[in-house]
């Protein structure tokens, strides 16, 4: 039997096996060696060809834009960077990756315009997993629909699911220390649902026999799997709805229910149009504030307060990040920063290198000389 017949097969039983506390561990065990023969067999695929796309990441941070053909990629590309990507008006224009740096609140972010995804990607076909590289690479993705054709958002998420792409979750927090002996040495938080046996059972497909294993919160079997294939990219997501300039306002509710009825929040969508450039403004302020990005504005002896040129960080980032942004040997001179801003106590607040700095902070360091 052929490795995709194996996997249809144990596809199959999982379809047929009903879940409940009986079959739990058995089902564990078959979504196990689904995710290490699909691994394996993609793996096989790619041995031929498919060089997948060299694209240089530079910028402060990188945003793929995810859609269908013909949704307005690349029109949008165009209207929100520097770049000149081909449009047209029938399907596939785009078939390589065109990058375009869009510069917003003194950041460079480099958007990345990818073909169309089609069904069937993750699998090999149509150039999609090249394409879908290029996605987990990313540090953001924009899915962009078009206002007539919202249901393609699930199919979207799917292709990326398949490629090992996980949205707007965190990474499973779960520590495994192995040993030499002992069997397995399970601690679970009081809220995991799976049972011992479940969770020991799937941990013996991925050969850990003798192992200090700890789960804090409570996760799905695909969850842990995720997180013992150790391969998952766990990226923030948007949506964009585009070509809204062709719908009426009274058409704007169905469009909102057909946005809820695919899982999407309608207040969380920008609406757009990439054409005629409205709402790209609220589209770069979201993207911003999904990339968690920061600004602080540099207090310079001498030469005051640079709020043309801010540094760019990310949240959570502290003093040491942003000397280490600065570059030089700032870090190295380093005795102690003042803040004022949002992040501060009081105005011209003395901090230390662990403070977390927040977006509009004003910074100046002060360093030996
Ligand atoms: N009315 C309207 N048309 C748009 C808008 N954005 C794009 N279009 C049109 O839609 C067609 C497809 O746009 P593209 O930007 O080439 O689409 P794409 O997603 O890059 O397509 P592929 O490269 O084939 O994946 C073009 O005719 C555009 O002019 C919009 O906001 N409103
Ligand atoms: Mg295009």
């Amino acid at each position: 039997m052929g490795l995709e017949e194996e996997i249809e097969e144990i596809e199959e039983e999982i379809a047929t096996t009903p879940y409940n506390k009986s079959t739990e561990a058995h089902i564990g065990r078959l979504k196990s060696k689904l995710a290490q023969k699909k691994e394996k067999l993609q793996n096989q695929s790619s041995a031929g060809g498919g060089q997948g796309y060299a694209v240089e990441k530079t910028g402060d941070a990188t945003v793929a834009l995810v859609g269908f053909p013909s949704v307005g990629k690349s029109t949008l590309l165009n209207a929100l960077t520097n770049a000149d990507s081909e449009t047209a008006a029938y399907e596939f224009t785009t078939l390589d990756v065109n990058p375009g740096m869009l510069q917003y609140n003194g950041a460079n972010v480099q958007l990345l315009d990818v073909p169309g995804l089609i069904e069937g990607a993750a699998g090999g076909r149509g150039g999609g997993r090249e394409v879908l590289s290029v996605v987990r690479t990313a540090d953001l993705v924009l899915f962009v629909l078009s206002v007539f054709e919202i249901d393609q958002y699930e199919r979207l998420r799917e292709e990326l699911y398949e490629n090992k792409v996980r949205l707007d979750t965190d990474p499973p927090n779960i520590s495994i220390r192995k040993r030499h002996k002992g069997g397995i040495n399970l601690t679970t938080g009081d809220d995991v649902d799976l049972d011992e046996g479940t969770i020991k059972q799937v941990l013996r497909e991925y050969d850990y026999i003798n192992a200090d294993v700890t789960i804090r919160e409570n996760r799905s079997i695909d969850e842990l799997v995720d997180a013992l294939m150790d391969n998952r990219v766990y990226l923030p997501s948007l949506v964009s709805v585009n070509k809204a300039d062709l719908i009426e306002p009274d058409y704007l509710e169905t469009v909102h229910e057909d946005l809820q009825a695919h899982g999407i929040d309608p207040d969380e969508a920008v609406f757009i149009s990439a054409e005629e450039e409205k709402g790209l403004d609220s589209l770069k302020q979201s993207i911003w504030e999904e990339l968690g990005m920061i600004r602080v504005f540099m207090d310079k002896p001498g030469r005051g307060v640079d709020y043309e040129e801010p540094l760019v960080l990310r949240a959570g980032d502290t003093v040491e990040d942003a000397c280490e942004k600065i570059g030089g040997d700032f870090k190295e001179r380093f005795r102690f920063a003042r803040v004022s801003g949002p992040s501060a106590k009081h105005e011209d607040q003395q901090v230390g290198m662990d403070h977390e700095l927040a977006d509009e902070d004003v910074l100046r360091l002060v360093v030996r000389r």
